[in-house]
C-alpha cells in the first residue's frame, strides 16, 4: 500500500496523485458527466439525494450523480480510491458526498474559501465524531484544471490553524474569490496553492483545509471536477456504504432512502 504521501498530507492538509484513472477511462467518465449535465438541462427532476443545481442557465452541480451513470457508480467505490484513503480512514467507509461541479465557460460561479467542516457540521454534527481524522474529500479532475479555468485553490497548512478561517456567507458564491481575506487572516502568497491537474489526477484534502476556486475565465475550456467525500464508518452512522472490510459496496437505487445530510425530510425520497 502506498503511504509516502501521508507525511505531506499531515503537514500540508492536502495531497495530489497523478493519473489515478487512465486517459481511456477518463474519456468514458467525461462522457458520463456530460450525460448527467444533459439530463439536468433537459429538466430531469431531483430524486432523493440525486439533485441538480442550475443557475443562470448553467448546470452548476449534480449531487449523487453516480445514481445516474454506472461508470460513476464504479468510480465512487473504485479500489484505487480506497488504496489512497485507507491509511487515513480505514477500509470500512461510508460516503457523504458524490458530486459533479461544473464551471462552464461563460458562467460566473466561484466557490468561496471555506473548510468542509462547515458542510459536515451543518446538520451532520450529531452523526460524525473525530471529524479531522475521520473525513476525507477527494476531487478527480475530469477536465484539465489550469490557471484560467477556476482551478481548486488550497491553503497549505490551514488545517492546523482553524482559528484563522473566513466564514463565508455562502460557499457557492458568485463573488470573486478574495485572496485579500486570506492575507488579512495571516496567510501568505506561498501558502495559496493552485492545483493544476490533468484529467485522471486526484486531489485529496481534509475537513479543516481551507480551499475555494475562482470563476472560469477561459472562453472554451470547461471545468468539471468530480467530488467524492468519505468517512470512517466507525465515526459516522450516516451515508451510503462505499467499502466494507475493503470490498466495494454498490449504491441502492436512488429512490431508496439514505440519510446523507442534515436538512432532509420525507418528501425528498418520493420517487419522481
Ligand atoms: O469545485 C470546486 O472548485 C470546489 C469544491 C469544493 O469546495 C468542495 O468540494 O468542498
Amino acid at each position: 500500500m502506498q503511504t509516502d504521501y501521508l507525511e505531506e498530507f499531515e503537514l500540508d492538509g492536502y495531497a495530489v496523485f497523478r493519473q489515478v484513472f487512465k486517459p481511456q477511462e477518463m474519456t468514458e467518465i467525461h462522457a458520463a458527466t456530460e450525460r448527467v449535465r444533459q439530463r439536468a438541462l433537459a429538466g430531469q427532476k431531483s430524486c432523493g439525494n440525486a439533485k441538480f443545481y442550475i443557475s443562470d442557465g448553467y448546470v452548476r452541480s449534480a449531487t449523487w450523480c453516480a445514481m445516474y451513470e454506472p461508470i460513476l457508480a464504479e468510480v465512487r467505490s473504485d479500489q484505487r480510491l480506497l488504496t489512497i484513503i485507507e491509511p487515513l480512514i480505514g477500509n470500512n467507509v461510508r460516503q457523504l458526498i458524490n458530486n459533479l461541479h461544473w464551471k462552464t465557460p461563460g458562467s460566473t460561479h466561484s466557490v468561496a474559501f471555506h473548510a468542509d467542516r462547515i458542510n459536515r457540521i451543518n446538520g451532520q454534527a450529531q452523526a460524525i465524531r473525530n471529524l479531522p481524522q475521520s473525513y476525507i474529500q477527494t476531487g478527480l479532475a475530469v477536465d484539465p484544471m489550469q490557471a484560467d479555468n477556476g482551478p481548486l485553490i488550497v491553503i497549505r497548512g490551514s488545517h492546523k490553524q482553524i482559528d484563522k478561517e473566513p466564514i463565508p456567507t455562502s460557499v457557492y458564491s458568485d463573488d470573486v474569490v478574495m485572496k485579500d481575506e486570506l492575507f488579512d487572516l495571516g496567510y501568505h502568497e506561498e501558502d495559496i496553492i493552485e492545483l493544476h491537474l490533468e484529467p485522471g489526477d486526484l486531489a485529496i484534502w481534509g475537513p479543516d483545509t481551507l480551499h475555494g476556486s475562482a470563476a472560469n475565465q477561459n472562453s472554451e475550456l470547461d471545468r468539471c471536477f468530480h467530488i467524492n467525500g468519505y468517512v470512517n464508518a466507525y465515526d459516522c452512522f450516516m451515508g451510503y456504504w462505499a467499502w466494507i472490510i475493503g470490498a466495494s459496496i454498490s449504491l441502492p437505487p436512488k429512490e431508496v432512502p439514505e440519510h446523507v445530510f442534515g436538512k432532509q425530510n420525507f418528501e425528498m425520497f418520493e420517487a419522481k
